[in-house]
Order: C-alpha cells, then structure tokens, then sequence
C-alpha cells in the first residue's frame, strides 16, 4: 500500500522519456502504448518527417533525400522541427521522444532546450534487438507499407551504420547522467510493453 502510495506520488510528476534503439527495434510500436498508460504526449521524428513528404513541404523534400538513402537528416532540421513540436503541447504531462535524439548535437540542444523550460528528460529505454532480427523485421515492414528506407539491404545496413556511428555514442552520454536502462525488444508486443512499464516505474 505505501510501496503505491510512493509509486503514485513519483509518476504524477512530469514523465520526459527518450525511447531509444536501432531502426526497427520498436521505438514506434511501443511509444503509442506507453503515451496512453502515462497520457504523454508522443513525438516521432521519423513520423513528422514522413507526414511533410506526404505533403511534398519543403521540409519533406528535403528529409526525402536523406531518409530515403538511410541517412540521418541534418540536426539543424531535426532540432529546429523537433523544439517547434514540443512548444505546439505547453500543457502536456509529459513527452515520449521517439527517435529523437539519434546525435550528441540533438541530445545536447535537447538537454539546453528543456532546461530553458524548466523540464529535464527522466529517463532513456533502449530497446535491444539483434540486427539480424531487425533485418528481418524491417524488410517484412518494407513489403507491407512500401517504405522506401526498408526494402533494401544495403539502405538497411546504411541506417546501422548511422546507428553505430552517431547514435550510440549517446549510451555513454546517458549512461553519464545515469539516465540509461536497456530493455530487451525481443519477444511479444505486451511482453515487451510490460517492461517498459517495470522500468519505468522502478525508476521515476
Ligand atoms: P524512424 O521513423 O524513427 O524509424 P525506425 O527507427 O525505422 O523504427 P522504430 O524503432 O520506430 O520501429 P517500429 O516500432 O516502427 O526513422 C526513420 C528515418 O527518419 C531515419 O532513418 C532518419 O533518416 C530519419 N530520422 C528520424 N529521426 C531522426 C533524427 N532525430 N535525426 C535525424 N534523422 C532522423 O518497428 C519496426 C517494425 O518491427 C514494424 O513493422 C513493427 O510492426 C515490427 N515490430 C515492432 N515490435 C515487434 C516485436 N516485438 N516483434 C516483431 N515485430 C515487431
């Protein structure tokens, strides 16, 4: 009844959770059940983007080229995109960033940019899949939706290697502020949901 009671107190405050991972590792599928058990407010980068190209705006024409090669789209777009987001929600209770950051430049301006609105990210999950497994899943996806960035390996293989080279670096930076806690994303959509929910509330 206390162990509750103090659960209770924790989670009604502000909730900012970066979901972290490799492309495929289900950091979208997971977000929409974590925004409804904690009513925050879900920003995708990759879905804003995809939303501007559907709309051919200056913004998609430009994110196109990139995402269609597998190539990260430049952090002076995704910064400036991702803060406009975040101002459209000042009542929010909290945000879900998903895949947002993916370089140190995002997750430093992140970190400046909350602070300058007296928010601070609560906590990262990374979800941990095998790039064998998310191989599989991205080109079965890539069947289904006709999304470009997963029908080929070589597009595939690219976005790891931004993965690797650009995004893990941000384990550390986490790691550093103690604001790190990997999830394995092997297994069912619910198993893997349920995790989320152990870890989040043991640690907020
Ligand atoms: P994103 O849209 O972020 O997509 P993602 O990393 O490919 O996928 P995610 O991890 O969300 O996987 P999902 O749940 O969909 O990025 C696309 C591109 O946008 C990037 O390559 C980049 O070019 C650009 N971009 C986005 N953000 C950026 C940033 N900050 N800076 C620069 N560029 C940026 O799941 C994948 C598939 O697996 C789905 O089909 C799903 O149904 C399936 N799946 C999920 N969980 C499963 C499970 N447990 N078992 C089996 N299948 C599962």
């Amino acid at each position: 009844m206390i162990l509750r009671y103090i659960c209770f107190i924790n989670l009604s405050r502000m909730i900012n959770l970066i979901l972290f991972g490799k492309p495929g590792s289900g950091k979208g599928t997971q977000a929409k059940f974590v925004k409804e058990k904690y009513d925050l407010v879900h920003i995708s980068t990759g879905d804003v983007f995809r939303f501007n190209i559907s709309k051919n705006t200056d913004l998609g024409l430009l994110a196109k080229s990139y995402m269609e090669k597998g190539d990260l789209v430049p952090d002076e777009v995704t910064i400036k995109m991702l803060e406009s987001e975040v101002e459209n929600f000042p009542n929010a209770k909290g945000f879900i960033f998903d895949g947002f950051p993916r370089t140190t430049t995002q997750a430093q301006i992140l970190d400046n940019f909350l602070d300058s609105k007296n928010m601070s990210i609560s906590m990262t999950i990374a979800l941990d899949v095998d790039e064998d497994l998310l191989i599989d899943r991205l080109i079965k996806r890539g069947k289904e939706s006709g999304r470009i960035d997963d029908q080929d390996r070589s597009k595939i293989q690219n976005r790891f290697d931004e993965y690797n080279n650009k995004t893990a670096p941000l384990i550390n930076f986490y790691k550093a502020q103690n604001k790190f806690f990997k999830v394995n994303g092997v297994g069912d959509v619910d198993q893997i949901s349920n995790r989320i929910f152990n870890t989040i509330e043991k640690k907020t």
